[in-house]
């Protein structure tokens, strides 16, 4: 089904030009892919821009993240130029398809560090992230290309509705293959860190679940950088 060689060019081709395409406004071809069925929910297709800044399906916004262990020498991330907060840039995939994209370069010395994107399901609501129940879902699926990172790790995220970890949130990491594949992940295998404040997995995440980050990592840092490209990334049943 897919052209590998064409994709890899056009991959190439948005990556060379990620900081100039920020004013791509013919995203919003793609019909109505926003729609959520019983079978699937879309959670963020890339589809759509809002005020500059990529958009879930349903409108939810879009950010990036860092943190490290030695906050002098926090990575460096690169996504929409002179966006506040920072934010993913849009990634040509082909002329109907943007996905989201994102730079990083780890820094030394540090224990562990780590840069990601957060998509949020839905718009704020009183200032206050909107919840999803996703607990009828057995599956999350995206598609990622990454040139850099070994592994990737998701993590399923619940702001301002009763939960509030820093960080620890019921994670996935899987290794990444060459080229921009499809990943799933069946949603009762995500775990906490040990070392986090233990949830309850359903009622605090699968019912209240606001954001999604996709993300790289690492422990007892090196030098290393790289690029991360994620789109269509959905529930299944
Ligand atoms: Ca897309």
């Amino acid at each position: 089904m897919m052209k590998g060689s064409r994709v890899r060019f056009g991959l190439a081709l948005a990556l060379l030009c990620v900081s100039n395409i920020g004013n791509i406004e013919m995203l919003a071809q793609n019909g109505d892919s926003s729609k959520a069925s019983d079978e699937k929910l879309i959670y963020a297709d890339f589809q759509k821009l809002e005020n500059g800044r990529l958009v879930s399906s349903r409108g939810g916004r879009t950010q990036l993240n860092r943190w490290a262990q030695n906050m002098g020498a926090a990575p460096k991330m690169r996504g929409l130029e002179n966006a506040e907060p920072p934010a993913p840039a849009p990634a040509r995939v082909t002329d109907q398809d943007t996905a989201a994209a994102f730079e990083y370069e780890m820094r030394m010395p540090n224990e562990w560090a780590g840069v990601s994107m957060e998509v949020f399901g839905q718009p704020e609501k009183d200032g206050k992230p909107v919840a999803d129940d996703i607990s009828g879902y057995k599956y999350m699926t995206l598609r990622l290309f990454g040139k850099g990172p070994k592994e990737v790790r998701v993590e399923l995220v619940s702001r301002g509705q009763g939960v509030s970890l820093e960080s620890g949130y019921p994670q996935m990491t899987f290794r990444v293959s060459p080229g921009f594949n499809t990943y799933k992940f069946k949603l009762d295998e995500f775990r906490q860190p040990e070392w986090a404040e233990k949830l309850d997995f359903k009622r605090d995440i699968l019912k209240k679940l606001t954001s999604v980050t996709i993300g790289v990592f690492c422990e007892k840092c090196r030098l290393e950088s790289g690029t991360v490209v994620v789109d269509n990334l959905a529930f299944e049943k």
